[in-house]
């Protein structure tokens, strides 16, 4: 029950965080997509709880979920990003923070896995290289490249996929095959787990043991978390995906406020 208040706490800040980038973003006269992650809260929160000094992040497009936990100050970072527009700041959805946790975020799609590859090979003794992408990412042949080198080499790795069903405005149904994600490992002999997230305690006890696992003996592990983004309005229809400033819509914030399928809305019941 501990954990799971830790875990709580740690997504209502990580959301209440986006709510304030959100105004940041909509008063900015910059315009570059930061790439909301209302939905997403648990998974980094999962995250947040088990990892390790010496462990290191490496994170996509979507990455405010990790930044606004992990970053010293996130609301300073992203201030500064929107309005302060202090010359150093990268000026994109891309995060970077001296001596911080997350080594490298990258909007070029399936690039991080490369990069992630790279990072755990000079990993230190017992620590692990997380690395975040989506669905559309896994499309990437990069994916299947740094799956066997990470095999080959025993590096400390986690795939940590978040399949939310889209990449940009599609569903997989409307782009591509199903990638067996569990087969795909299973023909390189790599350690897979679909968490369910909606059994959140189940969740969270697999996980502590998968990235256990990965820690001692040093082999790479998938893992994939299905996700549900609280979209946007594309075209006047509801999509469960997002770039951008939230729409001024009431749905949506009726959405992402009282869902009652919400994963946060359903801990804070359990922890009450
Ligand atoms: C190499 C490359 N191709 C295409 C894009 C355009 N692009 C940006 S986000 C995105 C969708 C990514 O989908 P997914 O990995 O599932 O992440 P999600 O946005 O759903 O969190 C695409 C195709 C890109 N950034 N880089
Ligand atoms: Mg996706």
């Amino acid at each position: 029950m501990k954990e799971l208040y830790k875990i709580y706490r740690y997504c209502m800040r990580s959301r209440n965080l986006q709510f304030k980038v959100n105004s940041y973003a909509k008063k900015s006269k910059i315009n570059f997509p930061v790439h909301f992650a209302f939905g997403h809260e648990f998974v980094s929160s999962l995250v947040k709880l088990f990892i390790e000094k010496n462990d290191k992040l490496i994170l996509s497009h979507r990455n405010i979920h990790f930044v606004s936990l992990f970053s010293k100050n996130p609301e300073i970072y992203y201030k500064n990003l929107f309005i302060n527009k202090k010359k150093n700041n990268l000026g994109s959805m891309n995060y970077h923070e001296k001596n911080n946790q997350i080594a490298y975020t990258s909007s070029v799609l399936g690039n991080n896995f490369s990069v992630a590859c790279g990072i755990s090979f000079f990993a230190k003794k017992k620590s692990v290289v997380i690395c975040i992408a989506g669905d559309g990412a896994i499309e990437e042949g990069s994916f299947y490249e740094t799956l066997s080198l990470a095999k080959y080499l025993n590096l400390p790795l986690v795939f940590l996929i978040e399949n939310n069903n889209w990449s940009m405005y599609t569903k997989i149904n409307e782009r591509r095959c199903n990638i067996n994600l569990k087969k795909v490992c299973e023909s390189m002999q790599i350690k897979f787990l679909k968490l369910q997230l909606k059994n959140f305690q189940k969740s969270i006890k697999n996980y502590k043991k998968m990235i256990s696992y990965c820690r001692t003996t040093s082999s790479p592990i998938v893992l994939e978390l299905p996700v549900k983004t609280y979209g946007d309005f594309k075209k006047k229809k509801y999509v469960n995906y997002h770039h951008g400033v939230l729409s001024n819509n009431v749905k949506i914030y009726n959405k992402i406020y009282f869902e009652k399928n919400d994963l946060l809305f359903r801990i804070k019941k359990k922890i009450r």
